[in-house]
């Protein structure tokens, strides 16, 4: 399938494609960074569809001991820029492109921020987030269950992160396989809808452990379901109780002031 001419492909030789969408397109010829830059600069100029074969990094150890070393660089590299990196993680359909939209809308035309997000296959998340103010890039992983490192270095060189306060990366709907991959973020959101039940924290514990905070999204909707708040909060709390928990619902508006506040915190001091 061609992109639409607005849309930059990197490809990796492992299939798992990169797509600046919109501005972040445009953008993308002038202000690389990182050390694939120059790279990448040179391989979308001279790519009349914008597409090229990115190099994969190749370290020969074993694959997650990559990864955290991978998501070391990253870290560092976030840093340096002066952003932090939010990792949103759930089972598919939990609301997280909803709520990101949201906040890019209200949050994000005060603090410049930027998305990452990943799915198997379609950019329709990434068109959905696309925003004058914001960059966007989608990663479509093909059969892979989960952003990793690699892919998150490769996508945020591609983006322009100048001024970028806040990036947020959507990873794929799976609360399961994200657990294990660091991607260098400084922040571990785990959002848990009304509508999984409240025993989601209790059947898969890994990603709740490693989760700074827990959003409970789509409140508007409990009623309805006869989803029991309190009992859903304590067992965040009996597996996660490091967490943070935020109720939200991005369709009523209700906890996303404590959400703003909880983003306006993370912002790094200049
Ligand atoms: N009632 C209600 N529905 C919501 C809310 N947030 C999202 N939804 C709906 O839930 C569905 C899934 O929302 P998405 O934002 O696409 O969820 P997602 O987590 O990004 O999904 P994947 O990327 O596929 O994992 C959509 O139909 C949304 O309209 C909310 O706060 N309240
Ligand atoms: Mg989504």
């Amino acid at each position: 399938m061609n992109p639409s001419p607005s849309t930059l492909v990197a490809e990796t030789p492992e299939g798992v494609r990169i797509s600046l969408l919109g501005g972040a397109a445009a953008r993308a010829g002038r202000a690389l960074s990182g050390p694939l830059a120059a790279e990448v600069a040179a391989a979308l100029q001279s790519s009349p569809r914008g597409e090229v074969a990115v190099r994969a990094v190749d370290v020969n150890v074993p694959l997650l001991e990559k990864n955290d070393i991978l998501a070391e660089r990253n870290r560092g590299y976030f840093l340096g820029r002066g952003l932090a990196a939010l990792n949103l993680v759930s089972s598919p359909g939990a609301g997280k492109t909803t709520l990101l939209a949201r906040t890019l809308d209200e949050f994000g035309v005060q603090t410049s921020c930027a998305v990452l997000v990943g799915d198997l296959e379609t950019e329709n998340d990434g068109r959905r987030l696309q925003r004058p103010h914001a960059p966007v890039a989608q990663i479509t992983t093909g059969t892979v269950c989960h952003l990793d490192a690699g892919m998150i270095a490769r996508a945020a060189e591609s983006l322009d992160l100048d001024g970028v306060r806040l990036l947020f990366i959507e990873n794929v709907g799976n609360l399961v396989c994200p657990a294990s991959f660091d991607l260098g973020e400084q922040v571990r959101v785990v959002l848990l809808s009304t509508t999984e039940g409240e025993d989601k924290p209790l059947k898969y514990p890994p990603i709740f452990k490693s989760a700074h905070l827990v959003l409970l999204t789509k409140v508007d909707v409990a009623d309805a379901l006869g989803f029991d708040r309190a009992a859903a909060i304590e067992n965040i709390r009996r597996i996660a109780p490091q967490a943070r928990i935020i109720p939200l619902s991005a369709r009523s508006g209700e906890g996303l002031p404590e959400w703003y506040g909880f983003l306006r915190a993370l912002v790094p001091e200049r």
